[in-house]
């Protein structure tokens, strides 16, 4: 068998020299740096023979150039496999930047001028967050993020963030939340925030006004547009963003472009979960108008985000694994005459054998220590550096804080087709903030400096502040005609405008009139219905629609068939950036699973978070794309709130629009399912969503008018809320829209039967929500006929709508003693009535509860408190004493008390009943 080494002379081993390279323009360069070099227990024997198959390497790249490298490493690869050897996966490149210097493009800014500006920013967002502090301890902020990501962002801002007039239309960007300081900061030089701004940071209540601590759109609906301060969220909401640009483009809702989405996210922040959840989907979707953009520097909010480890290293096996485009930004240009002079690969394997906490370290020590501790560890290192002083070591740069490499990072990912890019960018957290934080374990949450280090920050950075003046931290702006301020604002026109800029300039839509849902007005006669197919058919009726229908976007994640959507399929498709390359198993059915460009449903897969990202694109294109969007998600109301709840929150902040759906609610309606699918409790988590107004209907005209009315409100009127509606999947026969009942439906309840039996004492009110409702009307016929009590029932539609008015006229009326109070609207629609009050749903007692105050009686609920079972709904009805019975026995009870009827009579009915008073607590078993 020849060897390497026979193989040898058939083709010349080295690279040809630099000098011979020089006519061979149109070929690449011989690689910048060499590959790693092979471990210390090689003999020399292997080591030759390494280095003969890496001169080989370089022969092929110099002479054929990459594709060829790619090629040969492919078959090798291939080999290597059918042999049965394990060959490593290639995810764990060497600890170098993916960019050689050779591919370095030309910096086309002027690189004085921008460290200038990007130190005035530095201090300026230091300055706001040490005054803010020192006004008000405990007030917070963070100054060592920002000092980590500075150049990271004004490397973007001076040359590739789009503003929203650019041709193009503006990039999408996502800040790292905690670096808000450092986007005031150049807002505040670009003229858009003033001083008092900046001097108001975290405190938005002041009188001149004040800027949020964290991106908030609901606080600052003109600068910021997307929240990114809960960790996890940015990443998920970044892909669908990107998804779903291209969806709109392939629907031909908005123009083709060449808008980016950049994603600034923190490393300890990569361990979200939610963080790496969704990689995959954009390579699939080839989402190379995304970019994340990952401030490694090492350390979270305790200490080293991998101190064992090397996290930039995790993560570039992790995004390549998932099929991205991967750009490694480790060392800054102070190391590249070093790498140059690596031919052995010694100074890379340092590099790559390290571990981060080490790295960590050497951000706080001297260049000595550096010297000894890191390249002391191999003679041939240490003969690298003994030119360098301590100063020179310690100061040898991080990518992430080179403009240069950042830059060709940036233009690299900005030009890369076919793939999603991350950007790993090697940082130092609390970058310039030298003894007093930079690397420290404390500095994430270092908010205080005295006299001295804001002096040499000041001089690290050349702020032209006195000496008189430094300790005050006063913010620092060049004159309007300065080189400077004309060099940042020119840019920016360039670049399109000043970032980052939140504007609402959707068209309005025309809402169709409501009687597009007259057969859901017109009630189904004998035909038993669920509201869910009763959604299902009007969601298809406004896709018709031909002024709103191209704005829907049903979302739905696996559960079509659930919800008995499937017939959306073939009546608008399913959206996939491919088509349809599979003959699908069903075509010859009328509702085959068909796929298109521009489908028009979004069908996620089992992925309720990725189903939300993508609900609040769509409910906030009207900001993003200036185009109203009507999203319509909906999933199982168990893994709504309960499971996205932060989504959720997210989507009030960012002023979202659209429709939530939570199907097969109810924690009795839902059979069959049992503990983790049978929901009770959803509407009481939508109670804190301040823009979310939530129902819960019983009737098919309830769920039109609710629905028609959104619409109206969200897109015509332009009202900035959104919805949560729960549907069920129990059948029954839809009465039709009584009269009058319209303005109750949206605004809680009314009246739906009343007694037939003339007013009495004894009067019971029942209340009934959801399939309950139902129950109640049952329960209303046993107490007029079994024990002659007048019973009235109202639908209540929504606990959270009469809370909401009730407390807000509270409020009112505290505020303005003496005058005409205001009546909350239940007790409007329950005024003049009396005897007892009985409420039953089918969520947990908390929720009419919280409507006791304004009641004008004796109230009483039933609820569905506990874990579900599995059982028939009359077996689950009973369990949680929602049924009829219960909801009679609690009437008769609330009477006895007041004296209307007799005890005897309550304890007879619990037998009558057939209830057993012994049974098991639903709520604790
Ligand atoms: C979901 C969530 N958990 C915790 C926090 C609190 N928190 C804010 S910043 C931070 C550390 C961030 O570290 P990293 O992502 O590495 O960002 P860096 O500041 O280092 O750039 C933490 C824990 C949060 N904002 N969101
Ligand atoms: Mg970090």
């Amino acid at each position: 068998m020849s060897t390497t080494r026979d193989k040898k002379d058939k083709r010349a081993a080295s690279p040809a020299p630099a000098s011979d390279r020089a006519d061979q323009a149109a070929e690449p360069a011989a690689p910048a740096t060499p590959p790693a070099a092979p471990s210390d227990e090689s003999t020399a024997e292997e080591r030759q023979e390494t280095r003969e198959w890496l001169e080989s390497l370089d022969y092929v790249y110099a002479s054929d150039g990459p594709e060829r490298v790619q090629e040969l490493l492919q078959r090798l690869q291939d080999r290597a496999t059918s042999y049965g050897v394990r060959v490593q996966f290639p995810g764990d490149t060497p600890y170098l930047n993916t960019i050689p210097v050779s591919q370095q493009p030309r910096y086309p800014g002027d690189r004085a001028i921008e460290r200038r500006i990007k130190s005035y920013i530095r201090w300026n967002a230091m300055a706001m967050v040490v005054r803010a502090n020192r006004e008000d301890p405990g007030i917070g902020g963070h100054i060592s993020t920002f000092a980590s990501s500075a150049t990271l962002y004004e490397v973007g801002f001076n040359h590739f963030f789009r503003g929203r007039d650019h041709a193009d239309g503006g990039d999408i960007i996502y800040y790292q939340g905690h670096s808000a300081p450092g986007i005031y900061a150049r807002a505040y030089l670009e003229g858009r925030l003033t001083e008092k701004h900046l001097e108001n940071f975290r405190h938005e209540l002041a009188s001149e006004g004040g800027v949020s601590s964290y991106p908030h759109p609901w606080l600052m609906p003109a600068f910021w547009e997307y929240p990114t301060v809960s960790m996890g969220l940015t990443p998920l909401l970044a892909i669908y963003q990107a998804r779903f640009n291209r969806y709109l483009e392939a629907r031909g809702v908005i123009a083709p472009s060449a808008r980016k989405i950049w994603a600034f996210l923190g490393d300890g922040e990569m361990d979200e979960p939610e963080s790496l959840g969704a990689i995959t989907l954009a390579s699939r979707e080839r989402l190379d108008n995304l970019v994340f953009v990952v401030n490694c520097n090492l350390q979270r909010l305790d200490g080293p985000v991998r101190g064992n480890g090397k996290i930039i290293q995790e993560l570039g096996a992790a995004f390549r694994g998932a099929g991205w485009n991967v750009i490694k930004l480790i060392t800054g240009g102070d190391w590249d005459p070093l790498l140059a002079k690596d031919s052995e690969g010694v100074l890379v394997r340092r590099l790559g054998e390290v571990v981060d906490g080490q790295f960590q370290k050497y951000a706080t020590e001297s260049g000595d220590y550096i010297r000894k501790d890191f390249f002391g560890a191999d003679p041939r290192l240490s003969k690298m550096v003994e030119h360098l002083t301590d100063d020179q070591i310690r100061n040898l740069n991080r990518g992430g804080h080179d403009p240069e490499k950042v830059y060709a990072a940036y233009k690299s990912a900005a030009d890369h087709k076919g793939q999603p890019t991350v950007i790993l960018a090697w940082t130092i957290k609390g970058y310039g903030l030298g003894e007093s934080g930079e690397g420290k374990n404390i500095t994430h949450q270092q908010k205080k400096m005295n006299e001295e280090e804001l002096r040499a920050f000041r001089n690290k950075f050349g702020i032209p502040i006195s000496d008189e003046e430094v300790a005050q931290a006063p913010f620092y702006k060049p004159p309007a005609d300065s080189e400077d301020m004309q060099y940042l604002n020119e840019r920016r026109r360039a670049l399109g405008g000043y970032i980052p800029e939140r504007r609402e300039t959707a068209p309005t839509l025309v809402t169709p009139p409501e009687s597009i849902f007259k057969d859901m007005l017109a009630g189904t006669g004998e035909r038993e219905v669920a509201t869910t197919m009763a959604f299902v058919q009007m969601l298809s009726t406004l896709l018709k629609d031909p002024n709103i229908g191209k704005h829907v976007v049903p979302i739905v994640p696996d559960e079509a068939r659930t919800f008995g959507m499937e017939s959306l399929f073939r009546q608008v498709g399913i959206y996939s950036s491919l088509g349809q390359l599979y003959d699908p198993v069903d075509r010859e059915t009328l509702l085959y699973y068909k796929e298109a460009k521009d489908g028009q449903v979004l069908e996620e897969g089992i992925n309720e978070a990725g189903s939300m990202a993508s609900f609040i694109a769509a409910g906030t294109a009207y900001a993003t794309h200036g185009v109203n969007m009507i999203p319509f998600f909906i999933f199982y109301s168990m893994f709504g709130f309960q499971r996205i709840g932060d989504f959720i929150w997210a989507a009030g902040d960012m002023r979202c629009r659209g429709f939530l759906l939570g199907g097969t609610s109810g924690r009795t309606t839902l059979a069959g399912e049992g503990l983790q699918h049978e929901d009770g409790h959803s509407h009481i988590l939508a109670l804190p969503h301040p823009t979310l107004h939530a129902y819960d209907p019983t009737f098919a005209y309830e769920l039109a008018v609710i629905i028609h009315d959104g619409i109206e409100r969200m897109y015509t009127k332009n009202e900035q809320c959104f919805y949560y509606i729960t549907v069920m999947n129990e059948a029954y026969k839809m009465p039709p829209m009584p009269d009058g009942s319209r303005e109750g439906i949206l605004r809680g309840m009314y009246r739906f039967r009343a007694s037939g039996k003339p007013d009495a004492k004894h009067k019971v009110h029942l209340f009934g929500s959801g399939a309950i409702l139902n129950e109640v009307l049952r329960a209303q016929r046993i107490l007029e006929d079994a024990y002659d009590v007048p019973a009235d029932v109202y639908s209540v539609t929504s606990y959270k709508e009469l809370y909401s008015d009730a407390i807000e006229c509270e409020r009112w009326n505290l505020l303005h003693p003496g005058e005409p109070e205001r009546v909350p609207y239940i007790a409007q629609v329950l005024e003049g009535t009396q005897g007892v009050y009985v409420a039953a749903s089918d969520y947990m007692k908390a929720l009419p509860a919280a409507i006791a105050r304004w009641v004008p009686g004796r109230f009483d609920f039933l609820g569905t408190d506990g874990f579900g079972r599995s059982s028939n709904r009359a077996g689950l009805r009973d369990f949680f004493e929602v049924d009829a019975r219960y909801v009679a026995l609690a009437a008769l009870r609330a009477l006895a008390r007041d004296g209307h009827v007799k005890t005897a009579v309550v304890k007879d009915a619990v037998h009558d009943l057939g209830i057993d008073p012994n049974k098991a607590n639903p709520a604790r078993d």
